[in-house]
């Protein structure tokens, strides 16, 4: 047995990543320009995308505006902003379970590491280092950070529709505070749909279905409450029935093409509005809810 990975394992691992995660990038920043390409060339070996930056400033700039990079190789003495100063304003917006950083220093100071680690950084390499050891380094952050992204999505994320579920909801609504109006939809004799057609016909129609509130009323707008109950949240006060009643007859008019031919369905939909709390807007949604199934479905109640 081996006690390292091959260099067949850590390919395997490389392509396994890059299928997962095909928009991880590294930045890398250091005032010298050929130590930028040396390590830009040492990376892409990885088949790892890489951004340059030549300081501190350039660096933050960057990183406030991609949020994709989920690795900063950093140097520490650079004109203008150090590396370790460059860590701890990184910290200030990006926390460790979204980006890694790793800061590279030739300083025989010894307390150099603890300051990088100190300031915000997840690990050091002393230059000049060893291919294998940076390549060890540079993938077991990268790792750690792409698996912790992963967590937080599926914790996030309806895994079949990829909509916000249900604690995603409230931590939007804790986050942004009351809306002003929210809807409960429910796909009407939803269960005959999964018994004449099966079930995977039914997980079609809940992914059709998701698409079009994505795309009506916005991700952030939307949750999966349940099986086959949605949410949405309307921030603009005003009447929300108009709007409700119009993506009700857009459903009911559209033909979805599924694995087993053409299908048609239906929303109940309960709308509330105006109310002190959530718990309350979600209690009278619910009741208009029923109201609208009680009344023959297809139809949005308020
Ligand atoms: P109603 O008009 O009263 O809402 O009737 P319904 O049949 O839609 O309601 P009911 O609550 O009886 O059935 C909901 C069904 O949704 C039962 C369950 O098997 C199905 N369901 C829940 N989650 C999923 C899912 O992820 N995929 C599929 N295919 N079906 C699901
Ligand atoms: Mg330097
Ligand atoms: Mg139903
Ligand atoms: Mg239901």
């Amino acid at each position: 047995p081996k006690e390292n990975p091959s260099a067949y394992e850590y390919t395997l691992r490389m392509l396994r990543r890059i299928e997962h995660n095909p928009g991880s990038r590294v930045l890398v920043v250091d005032d010298s320009s050929a130590i930028r390409g040396y390590l830009k060339q040492l990376l892409r070996r990885q088949l790892y995308e890489v951004v340059e930056a030549a300081n501190g400033d350039a660096a933050l700039a960057i990183l406030s505006a991609d949020s994709s990079i989920r690795l900063v190789l950093t140097d520490h003495d650079m004109p203008g902003m150090n590396g370790v100063r460059l860590c701890s304003e990184i910290r200030r917006f990006r926390k460790s379970e979204e980006l890694a950083i790793i800061g590279i220093s030739s300083s025989q100071d010894p307390s150099m590491s603890a300051r990088f680690i100190k300031a915000g950084a997840d690990d050091f390499l002393t230059k000049p280092f060893n291919h294998e050891e940076f390549f060890c380094r540079v993938t077991r952050n990268i790792e750690y950070v792409e698996n912790l992204c992963a967590l937080a999505r599926a914790a996030r994320e309806d895994m079949l529709t990829n909509l916000p579920n249900r604690r995603s909801f409230f931590e939007r609504i804790q986050r942004q505070g009351q809306p002003y109006a929210l809807a409960m939809l429910d796909i009407d004799h939803f269960k005959r749909i999964n018994d004449n057609y099966g079930h995977d016909v039914g997980d079609q129609a809940l992914c059709w279905l998701a698409e079009l509130l994505r795309e009506t009323f916005g991700q952030e707008n939307t949750a999966r409450f349940g099986g086959e109950e949605f949410v949405v949240v309307l921030p603009d006060a005003g009447d929300p029935w108009p709007l409700l009643e119009a993506f009700r007859q857009r459903v009911a008019a559209a033909v979805l093409a599924t694995s087993h031919g053409e299908l048609q369905l239906t929303l109940s939909i309960g709308v509330a509005a105006n109310l002190p709390d959530v718990s309350q807007l979600l209690k009278k949604a619910d009741a208009q809810l029923y109201q609208a199934k009680q009344a023959g479905r297809n139809r949005v109640c308020s």
